[in-house]
């Protein structure tokens, strides 16, 4: 494949090469899985060491590329691609050593998305001619490299979606200068747009050392003022990006366990781990199962919508990751760890009573509400997409199916008939595939069924629906089951179930969309419920 040559040029270019600020190459091992055998390189890489190390005030003395008198162009510099050997230390006055690693993959042979996903690192004439790439383009990296250094290992752009960082490049953008005049220049030199314009790595170095030479010892005893005022050289916004991402790293992105997998997507608990040392946030992780377009499309809406919605009673937006391209989009939501409801209710029957069930109605009523004022309809309102926060606190956890109404219209028509299991589906919804805020309320009746029937299996929507009907195959089920709706049949009472509770889910199930209740209505009917059940014991 055009990668394991890339890599082998790669090992091929490294193994000619022998340099104290180069990575020793040992050799290569080939088959399967082939290996490049380097020396170890104690503090791995530099951007990881600097964010790391963030506020400390450490800064790297100069680091030389001596290549181009070998007419090599590296073709991936980034402080990634490099490893630092030795800490500086002040109190010796010994600078840090550091050492460039090999380039790996070449931009030459990588699909365009993974060029977009080097932006800014890779330089904009290989963006659009990968075969332009030449030692001008080692420069402009150089350039990138040297900011993301001097900013303590960040690098706001790379963090932007992939069509920001195209319109990045398109119009010709630089990032925040830093006030230290004689870097910045040197910086704008390494980073501009024509690539004949860049300065040579003689005169590079020259210009490094002679920055060094004046303002080194300053630089090594940051006192925590000077941290401050370094900080706001680099413009406080791209800065505050980094520390609070919603654009997530895949690197970074640590798979822990699967949570849940459905028709469509899975979702993954992770660990969002920057600084690679397992004290980064757990998260849990949305990401589809196919990847046609119109489902990667779904997946968008999808993801806007859940950005938009905040509300105690929905799940947290965190952010996406955008890995690989469009084939490696992900939502990352907050993760908790109580997991779907209707397996919590099914774990924890003997603990919780009505009053405890009624709470949990009344917290998706209220997310529903807010849903339905955002013009949003849910479509696969179902204990299985609720999650628990704790015994006292549950979030609608998923928006896989939701749609944004109209302007002009109370309702939605989707095309894809029975995209949920069609026992939560009010009677419109199954032969017309018409879904409103009234058919998430036939949706919300069934919830309340399986909350009073503790998620229990046997008696779950699905059996009693398929008790009703003996065996079937789809489509007649959906026939057969618009037949027992009309001819007003419904989802028995619970056992135990109070019958103020059952008279609520029977509301639901109104035959007319128009007759049933609002979730504005419905949230105080079940608020006045819980309170009436305050003294009764146990039913
Ligand atoms: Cl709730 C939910 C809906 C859909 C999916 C799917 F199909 F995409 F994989 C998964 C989930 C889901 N999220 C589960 C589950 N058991 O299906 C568990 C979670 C979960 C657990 C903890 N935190 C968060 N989500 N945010």
């Amino acid at each position: 494949s055009p990668y394991s040559q890339s890599f082998l040029e790669a090992a091929s270019i490294m193994s000619q090469l022998s340099h104290k600020h180069l990575v020793l190459l040992h050799g290569v091992s080939l088959g399967k899985d082939s290996v490049m055998v380097q020396e170890y390189v104690r503090y791995g890489p530099l951007d990881l060491y600097l964010k790391k190390n963030q506020g400390e005030g450490k800064v790297t003395t100069s680091w030389k590329l001596q290549v181009e008198d070998k007419k090599i162009t590296h073709g991936n510099v980034s402080a990634k691609k490099v490893l630092l050997t030795r800490e500086g230390d002040a109190a010796s006055g010994s600078p840090p050593f550091i050492k460039l690693n090999d380039p790996g993959v070449s931009v030459t042979v990588l699909a365009k998305e993974m060029l977009v996903e080097r932006i800014p690192w890779v330089a904009p004439e290989c963006l659009n001619d990968p075969k332009s790439l030449a030692l001008p383009a080692d420069k402009w990296s150089f350039g990138v490299t040297l900011w993301e250094i001097f900013s303590g290992g960040n690098m706001p752009v790379s963090l932007l979606e992939p069509q920001k960082k195209l319109d990045f490049y398109q119009n010709s953008l630089q990032l925040p200068a830093p006030k230290w005049a004689e870097l910045a220049a040197l910086i704008a030199q390494c980073m501009d747009y024509r690539p004949h314009c860049r300065p040579c790595f003689r005169a590079l170095i020259r210009d490094l050392n002679s920055l060094i030479t004046s303002d080194y010892e300053l630089l090594l005893d940051l006192s925590p003022a000077d941290v401050m005022l370094r900080d706001s050289f680099w413009g406080y916004e791209p800065l505050a990006m980094c520390q609070d991402p919603t654009y997530f790293e895949e690197r970074h992105l640590k798979y822990i366990s699967l949570l849940g997998k459905g028709n469509f997507g899975s979702v993954e608990l992770c660990r969002y781990d920057p600084l690679g040392d397992s004290t980064g946030e757990l998260v849990a992780v949305k990401k589809l199962q196919q990847h046609s377009a119109k489902e990667l499309q779904d997946f968008e809406r999808e993801i806007q919508i859940l950005h938009s919605l905040q509300h105690d009673f929905i799940v947290q937006y965190r952010g996406v990751c955008y890995s690989r391209g469009q084939r490696g989009l992900r939502l990352v939501m907050e993760y908790l760890p109580n997991g779907c409801l209707r397996d919590y209710l099914q774990k924890n029957e003997p603990r919780l009573d009505h009053r405890a069930l009624l709470l949990y109605a009344w917290q998706i009523g209220k997310g529903m509400e807010y849903l339905g004022a955002q013009r949003c309809v849910h479509r696969d309102l179902a204990s299985r997409n609720i999650l628990v926060e704790s015994e006292t606190h549950v979030k609608i956890g998923d928006f896989g199916l939701a749609k944004l109404l109209p302007q002009d219209k109370d309702y939605y028509v989707v095309r894809e008939p029975g995209q949920s299991p069609v026992f939560w589906y009010a009677p419109e919804s199954l032969a017309d595939n018409v879904f409103s805020r009234a058919s998430d309320i036939w949706s919300f009746g069934v919830l309340l069924y399986e909350l009073f029937t503790y998620g229990n299996k046997s008696k779950s929507p699905s059996e009693e629906f398929l008790r009703m009907m003996g065996t079937e195959k789809t489509v007649q089920i959906i026939c057969h089951l618009l037949q027992l709706l009309k001819d007003n049949r419904r989802l028995p009472a619970a056992a135990g179930c109070p019958m103020e509770v059952y008279t609520l889910m029977l509301s639901c199930w109104a035959f007319t969309p128009g007759s049933r209740p609002t979730f504005g209505e419905l949230v105080p009917k079940i608020q006045a419920l819980r309170d009436s059940f305050f003294f009764k014991p146990l039913g």
